[in-house]
């Protein structure tokens, strides 16, 4: 059995190549497998950690894109169904010179958004330390949402293994502002450490300072002991429960290719970092660089390094 194990939906991703150029009019697109929660499987089986990722999948050419590119990434497939009665989603995305891309997705009654949680029951939680979770799956249908709660109460029936929240607010999944807001604060108090970013945070509980943030869901969280904030390009601000907020900053990036899959990469950091038992600020100094080397590539996860690139990378951002 894997030591991180997580849900979601996994995307088949097709970039365009022609810079600042609508979606409509783009013509070369590269493919790629994308996804909040198969990215952060990547890069965390990316740096030699068992990862088993659960989903379900279209018997279609991008269902089997996204299987191949699970093992090409070493990731266990032993959760992962397939149905031919629902296709895979895809996700068409811009590239610019300057800030986030468009993105255009078809997932809506994808075979995700159909997913039977019966398979969770034949999870082996044995040897699994950390689960992460984010705010997408549970809003891609009520079927998700309900299969999500059934994984929170399973991973409850294990105390010792510990789980990650990131709310990966896309309110485009969700029948209204008021929905999304209360669902992804309900689901984020079931986990023990949560990842939000400060836009998240106005959203969620109308605050952008890191310490609010961090202080609403450490009162109201029932299992939340520690929160560590996103303050983009500044770093992270990292707080636990009756302990003092301290800031980590962040990397400088001088050329930003693509920032879709940065807070993937920052989730990666924390995760690998608390499964190799460093201090939650060394694990938020690694989330912040491998979120500053995914922005600096074109896919989701392809920016995000194994561990000699990242020794090298932050040795050198050490001596400068
Ligand atoms: O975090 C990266 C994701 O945004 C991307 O991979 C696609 O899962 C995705 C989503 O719902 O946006």
């Amino acid at each position: 059995m894997s030591e991180f194990l997580t849900i979601g939906e996994p995307i088949g991703l097709f970039a365009s190549q022609d810079v600042d150029q609508s979606l409509a009019d783009a013509t070369h697109f590269e493919k790629y497998l994308a996804g909040a929660e198969v990215n952060v499987s990547v890069g965390v089986s990316r740096l030699g950690h068992s990862t088993e990722y659960v989903t379900r999948l279209g018997e279609d050419p991008v269902g089997e894109f996204i299987v191949k590119q699970l093992n090409l990434n070493h990731i266990a497939t032993d959760y992962v169904e397939t149905t031919p009665d629902y296709w895979t989603a895809l996700q068409l995305k811009q590239r610019v010179t300057k800030g986030d891309p468009g993105i255009f997705y078809y997932r809506k009654n994808s075979a995700a958004a159909h997913f039977q949680k019966a398979i969770l029951d034949r999870i082996d939680f044995d040897g699994i330390k950390l689960v992460h979770l984010s705010g997408i799956f549970p809003g891609i249908s009520g079927t998700a949402l309900d299969a999500f709660k059934h994984l929170i109460s399973l991973i409850h029936q294990y105390p010792a293994i510990r789980t990650t929240f990131d709310p990966n607010l896309r309110p485009q999944l969700w029948s209204s502002k008021e929905k999304m807001v209360s669902t992804i604060n309900e689901l984020a108090s079931q986990a023990n450490i949560i990842l939000p970013g400060v836009n998240e945070g106005e959203i969620l509980m109308g605050s952008r300072d890191p310490e609010k943030i961090a202080d609403y869901y450490l009162n109201h969280g029932e299992q939340t002991d520690t929160v560590i904030v996103k303050v983009g390009s500044k770093g992270a601000y990292v707080k636990t429960k009756g302990g003092h907020g301290a800031m980590v900053s962040g990397y400088h990036v001088d050329h930003v290719v693509d920032t879709v899959g940065a807070g993937d990469g920052f989730a990666v950091g924390v995760i690998t970092g608390l499964l190799e038992g460093l201090s939650n600020e060394e694990a938020a100094k690694r989330g912040n660089a491998i979120g500053s080397l995914a922005v600096q590539a074109p896919g989701d996860n392809d920016g995000y390094p194994t561990y000699e690139a990242l020794a090298a990378y932050q040795g050198e951002a050490i001596r400068h």
